[in-house]
């Protein structure tokens, strides 16, 4: 009971003599406006406070506490208007309120990207308040906003860490209570991105400079890392291949798939030998074995026929810097070492890797 109503009715409680109990009738009967306050405060105004006040209070305090963590995001399917996106996410919380949160729709958004435009709405299952509380959700998604949707995979794709925030309205509803209480689920969570796939590497055991009949000249095994806890399907991908600031080429990976973790690709490339034998001969790399700071930018990204400008287009805004050892790869397949000064007089940059070969 609050201070209010202890003051309403201490008057009324004044003689505890037990004689003078028996009278409470008639004492009852004199002060009854008191007891008639005492209640009406109690029912006009303390169940109320509390119920209205006080319980949505601690609810949205609850909910506000909570963390949320995601545990996986992988995204397939994908097409030109639409994908399937599946996250696996837990609610953490102290577990002392007992609430279950309705379903809702919620919205995903760069929290360091204004203005703050959804790239995705998501359907939250509903949830129990236990202080670990798993939510998984898989579920088709339309493009609506392609431009934001392009944002996010920009940054996912070229940043060490980006924070997204998922908000929506709902409802929660305390045991105990039979009644439903609007909040604000509102959660911003950091997660690591895959920071330009740093780390890419091409071993010169990994690389075959055998033509073939498609015009490549250039085929490899790649690893590629994913440092983030976001798997996406790609398909075939093509990138612009520069040397020292020059277009020399096309890279070819199909049928990616980006994982967490490491990932076991072969690549392809049509690439003008001429340049590269050209670089090859020249100081620095000439002395540092060959190894040439390939630069890669995305160029298109095609899946099942489908276009899909949003990864296209993340993977296009910024060039990515792979040293791949081709004059190791061109020394072992080829038994030629180019020196510093190139190969002279009617050498490599004339005829090129598969003139090299005959
Ligand atoms: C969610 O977890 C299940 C079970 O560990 C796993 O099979 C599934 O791939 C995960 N999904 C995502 C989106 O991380
Ligand atoms: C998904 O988008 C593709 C075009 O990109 C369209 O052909 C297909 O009908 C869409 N699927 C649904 C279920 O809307
Ligand atoms: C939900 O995701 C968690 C990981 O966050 C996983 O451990 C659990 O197995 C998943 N449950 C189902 C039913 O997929
Ligand atoms: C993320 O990367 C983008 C460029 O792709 C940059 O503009 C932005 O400032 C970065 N954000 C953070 C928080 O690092
Ligand atoms: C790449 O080279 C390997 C080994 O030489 C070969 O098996 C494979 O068919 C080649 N792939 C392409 C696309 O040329
Ligand atoms: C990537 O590198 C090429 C060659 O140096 C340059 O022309 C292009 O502007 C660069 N693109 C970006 C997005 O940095
Ligand atoms: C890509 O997938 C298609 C269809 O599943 C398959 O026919 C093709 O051989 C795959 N290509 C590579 C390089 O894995
Ligand atoms: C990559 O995968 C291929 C085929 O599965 C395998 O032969 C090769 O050893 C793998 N390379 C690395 C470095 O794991
Ligand atoms: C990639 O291209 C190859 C050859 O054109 C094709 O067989 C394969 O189905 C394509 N893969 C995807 C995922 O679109
Ligand atoms: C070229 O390859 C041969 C045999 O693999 C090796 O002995 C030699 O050191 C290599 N030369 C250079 C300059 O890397
Ligand atoms: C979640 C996960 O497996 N992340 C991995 C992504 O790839 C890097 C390698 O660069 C691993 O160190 C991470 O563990």
């Amino acid at each position: 009971m609050s201070d209010v109503d202890k003051s309403a009715v201490t008057q009324a409680e004044n003689s505890s003599d037990k004689p003078r109990r028996r009278g409470c009738l008639g004492h009852c009967a004199k002060f009854w406006w008191a007891y008639l306050i005492a209640v009406v405060v109690i029912v006009v105004i303390v169940v109320p406070v509390v119920l209205l006040v006080a319980v949505p209070k601690i609810a949205q305090q609850k909910i506000d506490d909570a963390e949320l963590i995601l545990d996986g995001l992988v995204v397939t399917n994908t097409q030109t208007q639409n994908l399937t996106i599946a996250i696996n996410s837990t609610i953490k919380t102290d577990g002392s309120v007992h609430a279950d949160i309705a379903a809702f729709d919620g919205v995903m958004y760069l929290e360091d990207h204004e203005p703050h435009t959804p790239f995705a709405k998501i359907k939250f299952p509903a949830t129990t308040a236990d202080a670990l509380q798993a939510v998984n959700l898989t579920q088709f998604l339309p493009i609506e906003d392609v431009e934001a949707l392009t944002v996010f995979n920009t940054w996912l794709l070229a940043n060490e860490t980006l924070r997204v925030t998922v908000e929506g309205d709902t409802h929660v509803r305390v045991s105990g209570i039979a009644r439903d209480y609007p909040v604000t689920f509102k959660k911003t969570i950091t997660m690591p991105g895959l920071k330009m796939l740093d780390g890419t590497v091409v071993n010169p055991d990994w690389i075959s400079l055998k033509p073939d009949d498609n015009g490549n000249n250039f085929n490899a095994t790649t690893i590629i890392p994913n440092r983030s806890r976001v798997s996406f399907e790609l398909g075939n991908v093509t990138f612009h291949n520069y040397l020292l600031g020059e277009e020399v080429g096309t890279v070819y990976i199909d049928n990616l798939t980006l994982r967490p973790g490491m990932n076991n690709y072969t690549m392809r490339a049509t690439i003008e030998n001429n340049a590269v034998i050209k670089v090859l001969g020249a100081k620095p790399y000439c002395e540092e074995k060959g190894v040439l700071p390939f630069q890669i930018r995305g160029k298109t990204v095609v899946n099942n026929g489908q276009s899909l400008p949003y990864f296209a287009d993340a993977l296009a805004a910024h060039n990515q810097t792979i040293q791949i050892p081709i004059g190791d790869a061109v020394n072992k397949s080829l038994g030629v070492v180019i020196p510093c000064g190139g190969l002279g007089n009617g050498g490599g940059e004339k005829r090129g890797f598969s003139g090299l070969l005959f």
